[in-house]
């Protein structure tokens, strides 16, 4: 079907969540509803916050901008505005944001008749946002364990925590996300190169499919895992490179507050070894 006589098939109304018809339309070819208006409202009012922050720190170049989350001795109480409230509220204009957009892809995804696999996805993303300024700092006792909004200063805020744990790449959880990290660019490697290999031949040359891309891995590692199943491996890897982001700072700290290298001891404190 053409795109054209798609769209005009499939922009019908229902499939809302809340609100029914309320905000139930397009503007372009975007569409709206009533966590698209949600969406629009905390991302415009997060970075005007922002902008308004960088401008009372005297300092609106770019790499130096830093909001910074209240001083630790306000715990998890609301601070002033100019001492991490700003922080606070930016942070609730995030979540406000983020979760908003994974709603309008809710919506999206009703209205078309498709699984939610990318709400799903992308809630895998907010997750790790989540336990940086929410999970672990709670669990700490104070947002102040939050990372400060910046460019120059959330790498200072990464490297501090990392010297905090001695060698951070010691830590399980670390190693495991990086691993996916790794593995996902692999695999997105693959499937891209496999792709356009297959599917933008040289002018003249006919487009070659399934066949001819199966056969190519079968021809090289014996196993082709197939179009449908180096999707679901790409979700999946992508996810649990996110998830183990997550799991590995919240244990940093909350579950954890020693070096990382000295987690490894209980290899040499089994005892077997005796
Ligand atoms: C594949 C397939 C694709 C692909 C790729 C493979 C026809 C078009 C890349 C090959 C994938 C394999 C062998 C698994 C790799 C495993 C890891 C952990 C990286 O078979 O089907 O679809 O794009």
């Amino acid at each position: 079907m053409a795109m054209l006589s798609f769209e005009k098939k499939y922009r019908v109304r229902g499939g809302t969540l809340v609100g029914g018809d309320l905000f139930d339309f397009w503007v372009g070819p975007l569409y709206v509803g009533f966590f698209g208006i949600l969406t629009v409202f905390f991302a415009s009012l997060g970075t005007a916050l922002i902008f308004w922050g960088a401008f009372q720190n005297g300092d609106l170049n770019f790499w130096r901008v830093n909001i910074a989350p209240p001083d630790l001795r306000y715990g998890l109480s609301p601070a002033p505005l100019a001492e991490g409230g700003l922080w606070q509220l930016i942070t609730i204009c995030a979540l406000g944001a983020f979760v908003s957009w994974a709603l309008r892809q809710v919506e999206i995804s009703r209205k078309l008749g498709i699984g939610l696999h990318v709400p799903f996805a992308f809630s895998f993303a907010i997750f790790a946002y989540v336990a940086l300024v929410v999970i672990r700092p709670v669990l700490m006792g104070a947002w102040g364990h939050g990372f400060p909004y910046g460019f120059m200063s959330h790498l200072d805020w990464v490297s501090n925590v990392g010297y905090q744990h001695l060698h951070f790449h010691y830590n399980p959880a670390h190693c495991l996300a990086i691993t996916f990290f790794f593995t996902n660019a692999l695999a997105l490697a693959m499937h891209g190169s496999l792709i356009l290999s297959a599917a933008n031949p040289p002018k003249g040359e006919p487009v070659k499919f399934a066949e001819h891309e199966n056969t190519f891995f079968r021809d090289i590692v014996g196993y082709s895992m197939g179009t449908l199943g180096i999707h679901r491996l790409g979700v999946f890897l992508a996810c649990s490179a996110a998830f183990w982001s997550a799991v590995c700072i919240v244990l940093s700290g909350p579950f954890w507050t020693r070096g990382w290298p000295e987690w490894w001891n209980w290899w040499l404190n089994l005892p077997i070894w005796s």
